[in-house]
């Protein structure tokens, strides 16, 4: 069975959508990944608890999304010494700003790597686990450099006119 390394967390269901792009860049990447909904406000136990042993469970990346007043990042990264990836969901009332502000601000001693609001952030958030992955598996670093080399080869030199 593959070892869980990334686990992506989020406070809410209707997160989901956004954190799926994530899981999907991992599973391009053939990262394994698990996905909970822990919630730093409704379910404070169950945060705790994720980051007590997120080490031992031998997870090695967290991606942690949360809209509005998104404390789920920063309580995670105050949980564990793993690096915590921060994903700022977009919200309707103030399109992800609130949610920026709550993810990037954190005090010196406990960083999370804020990524961009909603689906790019996510993405982002997926390829970067994978970066810090790839640091020790030179297997994944390939697989990541082919993707890069991928997207960027899609990329046509001169617009069209639709
Ligand atoms: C946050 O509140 C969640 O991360 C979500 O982005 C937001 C709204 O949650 P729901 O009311 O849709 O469950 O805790």
């Amino acid at each position: 069975m593959t070892e869980v390394k990334v686990g992506i967390i989020m406070g809410s269901q209707s997160d989901w959508p956004t954190m799926k792009e994530a899981a999907d860049i991992l599973d391009e990447l053939g990262v394994a990944w698990e996905a909970r909904i822990v919630s730093a406000h409704r379910t404070p136990d169950r945060l705790w608890a994720y980051g007590r042993d997120a080490v031992g469970r031998g997870l090695q990346v967290i991606i942690a999304g949360a809209g509005g007043a998104a404390h789920l990042p920063g309580m995670m990264a105050s949980k564990t010494r793993l690096p915590v990836i921060g994903v700022p969901v977009q919200t309707k009332a103030l399109s992800g700003v609130d949610s920026l502000y709550s993810i990037v601000q954190m005090p010196r001693g406990y960083p999370v790597a804020t990524m961009a609001i909603g689906a790019a952030g996510a993405a982002n958030a997926g390829l970067m686990a994978a970066g810090i992955l790839s640091l020790q598996d030179s297997g994944l670093a390939a697989r990541l450099d082919d993707w890069r080399a991928a997207l960027s080869a899609s990329i046509p030199e001169e617009p069209r006119n639709d």
